[in-house]
């Protein structure tokens, strides 16, 4: 979602600020603006709606730069998506607010403040902001002092950067449910909602938490609490690869992505298994402990995330005989929820700072649950930082928007979860155990084999090409890895694709069913094989094309009507994640025929950091 970048320093920071809202594209948005001190020290503004590219031909054509400046990219929650809706937003000709999140009171402060003579010249929630500041400033004369005053008044989320040509020698930030980082540098310091972002000018870097307040100078940098007190966040080296912002020799990052996959799946394994057994210290060190006590799962995520919850909820009722329940995180957060005596709340999400869900884990912790354990591939998120337990996923930064590699690695760990859990409550043969741990051993190097299968399906995708509708169907733990399939396939291709559990399609969408509507299959071969058969034995009958993913011993024939891609072997627990990357694949190869914005698809962003 929307991206913050802030500089001080001695040189210019104009291509510091444009740097650092490229690297933050990926996160999808609409619109992007800058604000820089100009040597006479006046306040300049620039704003774009589209690209990132186009506000730096701007800034070149305008030759605008400084040595202290915000820069923002917006995806719009109050008010269109145009230029004069794009921040920085300004108060007066000399008060800067880039803003991310949303304030839930913005109507009446934008009466209060017309009343009292500001005059808005947008329709977004932010720009009260900074004539709210506007307003403090004036009343007590510093910049710290009238933002710690100001942001009292603001209900909702917001992560904050501010700049005044009245106090140019600081940019200020507040957290508050949008996350923020500081950037350390030698004599020059920076801000951003993503420590991404900054990766091209320092390593260091220092988290805000919840509510705190920072001022950033250029040689030193002051962090007040929600209470107001100073205190010292700490600072931490940034070791990772910088492979994230780099595509290499693939076409797009989604496609770099899926075959990152062995790599991530073995990364995500690494130091968690024992020769038989998963280490539940992995977890964390309460872990086994509360394992024990678990009876019951509450599974909480949107989106892909959910998906995976879907998948985990087969897993753990059948491997570790634990009731499992999952929800979408938006319809959880609201709903009255009955919590069954020792539940462990499980919430999973790839950024950590999925709003929906993050809130669901805060009602959570009132609602007396046993428990929250997160599933996440960023550690220092909100998500992790508030759960009693985590389990990272090692995906690393995972740019394309339609999630592939986040998704695998968080089966992977939810199988992790489901093994420990298992043992824990005793209800695990250790054979049974031993057995999967040897299979996920195995797995990065099944997944490479799937991924062999990339110019078979790239021939399949040309069945799609012209089509509008698909049905994916699949039965078991295989029906969540239909609906992960169709979702990949909506996101990215924009074909209306839907799925439904194969026993289900004689109960309607069979009526749909004509020679246009193509129906993609899972069909590893397990025990609802023979049954699957039957329903695709429906879908022929009335003239519909299968594509059908099977075993190769699943005796299902190549022939009119049918197409057959032949999957490797693999044991049936882990069959959800090899099954899922050849969907992958498919929509990718569907997308890129169709020629739409793989990457970036339209209307959609990562990291969904609102509501
Ligand atoms: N509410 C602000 C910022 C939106 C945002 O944070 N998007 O992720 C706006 O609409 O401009």
């Amino acid at each position: 979602m929307c991206g913050i970048v802030g500089a001080i320093a001695e040189r210019n920071i104009t291509a510091i600020l444009l740097e650092g809202l490229k690297r933050l594209e990926y996160r999808g948005y609409d619109s992007a603006g800058l604000a820089v001190l100009d040597a006479s020290g006046a306040l300049r503004r620039l704003r774009r709606s589209g690209k990132v590219a186009e506000l730096e031909s701007a800034q070149r054509e305008a030759e605008l730069g400084g040595r202290l400046g915000i820069a923002h990219t917006r995806w719009a929650t109050h008010g269109a998506p145009c230029e004069r809706n794009a921040h920085p937003h300004f108060s007066g000709d000399d008060l800067a607010v880039v803003h991310n999140g949303i304030i839930e009171n913005h109507e009446a402060l934008r009466r209060q403040l017309k009343a009292d003579g500001y005059v808005f010249s947008s329709d977004t929630d932010t720009e009260v902001i900074v004539h709210l500041l506007h307003q403090k400033l004036d009343e007590l004369g510093d910049l710290t002092v009238a933002l710690k005053a100001a942001v009292k008044a603001l209900h909702g989320a917001y992560g904050l950067a501010v700049v005044s040509a009245r106090q140019p020698d600081r940019i200020l930030a507040a957290r508050s449910g949008s996350p923020l980082v500081v950037g350390l540098g030698l004599g020059e310091n920076f801000l951003a909602s993503d420590q991404l972002a900054l990766r091209q000018v320092t390593d260091r870097f220092m988290y805000l938490e919840e509510g705190d307040i920072a001022e950033i100078r250029r040689d030193s940098v002051q962090v007040w609490n929600q209470a107001g007190d100073a205190v010292n966040r700490e600072v931490v080296q940034y070791h990772e690869g910088a492979e994230a912002a780099d595509k290499g020799e693939f076409r797009h990052f989604m496609l770099k992505e899926i075959h990152e996959q062995p790599k991530v799946v073995q990364r995500t394994l690494e130091g968690r298994l024992a020769q038989d057994h998963v280490l539940i210290e992995a977890f964390g060190p309460t872990a086994a402990e509360l394992f024990a006590r678990v009876r019951n799962v509450q599974i909480v995520a949107c989106g892909t995330s959910y998906h995976a919850g879907m998948v985990a909820r087969y897993w753990i009722e059948e491997l570790a005989g634990i009731p499992c329940q999952v929800e979408v995180a938006s319809e959880f957060r609201y709903r009255k929820v009955v919590v069954q005596p020792d539940s462990l709340f499980v919430t999973i999400s790839q950024s950590g700072e999925t709003a929906d869900t993050l809130a669901a884990l805060r009602n959570a912790k009132a609602a007396g649950y046993l428990a929250s354990l997160a599933i996440c591939n960023v550690g220092t998120s909100s998500l992790v930082r508030e759960s009693d337990l985590t389990l990272l996923t090692q995906a690393g930064p995972e740019i394309g928007v339609a999630s592939t590699k986040a998704f695998t690695t968080q089966l992977v760990a939810l199988m992790l979860l489901t093994l420990s859990l298992g043992r824990a409550r005793g209800a695990l043969a250790a054979d049974v155990e031993r057995e999967l741990v040897d299979e996920l051993r195995r797995l990065p190097t099944r997944l490479g084999e799937a991924l062999a299968m990339d110019p078979t399906i790239e021939k399949v995708a040309e069945n799609f090409a012209e089509k509008q509708h698909t049905l994916f169907l699949g039965r078991g733990e295989q029906y969540p890895v239909a609906m992960e399939g169709a979702l990949k396939l909506k996101e990215i291709s924009y074909i209306h694709a839907e799925a439904y559990p194969a026993g289900e399609l004689k109960h309607g969408p069979l009526a749909l069913v004509d020679s246009h509507m193509p129906v993609v299959t899972v069909a590893p071969n397990n025990e609802l094989l023979e049954k699957l058969k039957s329903n695709l034995q429906e879908v022929r009958a009335r003239g519909g094309e299968l594509i059908v993913f099977a075993d190769g011993s699943a005796g299902i024939e190549d022939g009119e009507g049918t197409v057959l891609v032949k999957m490797p072997h693999i044991h049936d627990a882990l069959s959800p994640i090899l099954y899922t990357v050849p969907l992958q694949l498919l929509s990718y190869h569907v997308a890129v025929l169709r020629g739409t914005d793989v990457d970036q698809p339209r209307n959609l962003a990562k990291s969904v950091t609102v509501e």
